[in-house]
C-alpha cells in the first residue's frame, strides 16, 4: 500500500477528501498537487465517459489571475492567438510560447472583466512567467492564483446532470463560454469544457471551503444518470487527439509540430512573446510533426513513461511521446512526434523495451 502525505508544497484539492472517500487508488502529481487518477477500475472509467457521465476532481488546473487596467495587455503578450475579439464570459484555447517560440503550457483562457481573466493552466509555473514578463514590460497588472477549483462533469450524460444542478440555460452554453453562479449558495463559474471529446462542464469552485459540498450535490444529482468518479484518461485523449503539453511535448517543440498552428495568429503585434519567432518557423516549415501511431500486437501495452524511439530501417526518425491500450479501437494506439519526411500511411517500428514492434503512422485524431 502506498500513500501520499498532502503538505504545503504537495497541495490537496479542495475536493480531495470527496476523491479519497469515493475510494480514490491511484494519483498523479500536476502544478504541485494531487491529481486523482484512479478508483481502482481503469475499465470502468473508461467507459463511464464513453457512455455515462463522470466527475472529476481536477483542482489541478490552476487559475493565473491578471487583475488590472493592463490585464488584457498582459494576456495578449502572453499568448500568440489574437484575443482582440474575446468577450466577456468567453473562453479560448491558447497556446503559450517562450520567446524561441517554445510550447510552455496551454492554457484555456477566461475573460471574465476587461481587467479581469484567468489563465486555467497545465502543468508548468505560469505565475512566474507571467509576473516576469509583466515587471519586464511594465505593466500596471496584478498576477495572482486565486482561490478558484475546477471540477469536471464529463461525458455524453454531463448535460443532463449539469442542467438539472444549474438549469437549462447551461444546454446553450457554447463551447468554453461560461457563467458565474451560485450553487446552493456556493460560488461558481460553470464553462462547457473538459479534457476529452466526450461532451461536458467544469464548475470551477471559488471557495476552498466548499469542495467536499460542491462535490456530493453533484454525486447525489446525478445518480439518476449513473454519476460515478473517474479522471482525465490517457486512452480516451489518445483516441481524441487531444495534446498534453509537456507529455507529448519537449523543450524544443513548437505548437506547428502538435497540430496547435491553429491557435496561432502570426499577424499579432510584434510584442507577443515569441512571435517573431513563430513566424520564422512558420515560412522555414516545422521539422518534426504529431502523427497517430497504431502499434501491432493485442496485449494492452505496459505503462511506459520514456519516449520510446520510432525507427525507420534502424535510423531513428522520432519518438513515441505516449502509448496506451484503445478499448474501442482493440489495439495499441500512440502519439509519434516526428520527422516531417515520414507520411500517414507509412510503415515505422517503435523500440520498446529494447524491442522493435512494427507500426503504422495515422492522422489524428484516431477517433
Ligand atoms: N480545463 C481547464 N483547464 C485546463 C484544462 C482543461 N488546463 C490545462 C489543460 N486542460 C489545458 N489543455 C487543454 C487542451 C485541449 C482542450 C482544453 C484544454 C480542448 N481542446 C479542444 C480540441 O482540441 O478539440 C477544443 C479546442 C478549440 O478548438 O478551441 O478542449 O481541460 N479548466
Amino acid at each position: 500500500m502506498f500513500s501520499v502525505f498532502p503538505t504545503a508544497r504537495l497541495r490537496p484539492s479542495p475536493f480531495y477528501a470527496a476523491a479519497v472517500a469515493d475510494g480514490m487508488t491511484g494519483a498523479s502529481i500536476y502544478n504541485r498537487m494531487i491529481m486523482p487518477s484512479s478508483y481502482g477500475d481503469r475499465d470502468a472509467e473508461y467507459w463511464r465517459i464513453i457512455e455515462g457521465v463522470s466527475q472529476w476532481d481536477v483542482g489541478v488546473e490552476r487559475q493565473v489571475q491578471l487583475k488590472g487596467p493592463d490585464a488584457g495587455k498582459l494576456a495578449q503578450i502572453l499568448s500568440p492567438r489574437d484575443l482582440s475579439k474575446c468577450k466577456i464570459g468567453q473562453g479560448k484555447y491558447v497556446p503559450l510560447c517562450d520567446h524561441q517560440g517554445t510550447l510552455i503550457n496551454d492554457p484555456i483562457l477566461l475573460k471574465l472583466a476587461d481587467d479581469l481573466y484567468w489563465m486555467s493552466i497545465a502543468d508548468s509555473d505560469i505565475w512566474f512567467w507571467a509576473r516576469a514578463i509583466a515587471a519586464e514590460r511594465g505593466l500596471d497588472v496584478d498576477i495572482t492564483e486565486p482561490d478558484v477549483s475546477p471540477m469536471a462533469i464529463q461525458g455524453p450524460k454531463a448535460e443532463d446532470v449539469v442542467a438539472h444542478v444549474c438549469g437549462d440555460w447551461v444546454r446553450d452554453l457554447k463551447y468554453f463560454w461560461f457563467k458565474e453562479v451560485e450553487i446552493e449558495g456556493i460560488p461558481v463559474a460553470v464553462q462547457r469544457s473538459g479534457w476529452s471529446k466526450q461532451g461536458g462542464y467544469e464548475i470551477y469552485l471559488r471557495d476552498g471551503t466548499k469542495g467536499v459540498q460542491l462535490w456530493n450535490i453533484f454525486k447525489e444529482a446525478g445518480q439518476p444518470w449513473g454519476i460515478g468518479p473517474g479522471a482525465p484518461t490517457t486512452a480516451e485523449r489518445t483516441e481524441s487527439g487531444l495534446v498534453s503539453v509537456g507529455g507529448d511535448t519537449d523543450d524544443k517543440t513548437n505548437p506547428f509540430e502538435v497540430r496547435l498552428g491553429k491557435y496561432v495568429d502570426l499577424d499579432v503585434a510584434d510584442d507577443v512573446v515569441g512571435i517573431l519567432a513563430l513566424r520564422k518557423i512558420n515560412k522555414e516549415g516545422p521539422q518534426r510533426h504529431q502523427l497517430g501511431l497504431v502499434l501491432e500486437g493485442e496485449t494492452p501495452a505496459p505503462l511506459e513513461f520514456a519516449w520510446d524511439r520510432i525507427e525507420k530501417n534502424g535510423a531513428s526518425i522520432g519518438n513515441m511521446t505516449n502509448c496506451v491500450w484503445s478499448p474501442r479501437m482493440k489495439c495499441n494506439i500512440g502519439y509519434a512526434l516526428i520527422s516531417t519526411s515520414y507520411k500517414s500511411g507509412d510503415s515505422v517500428e517503435v523500440v520498446r523495451s529494447g524491442k522493435a514492434v512494427a507500426a503504422k503512422l495515422v492522422e489524428l485524431p484516431f477517433l
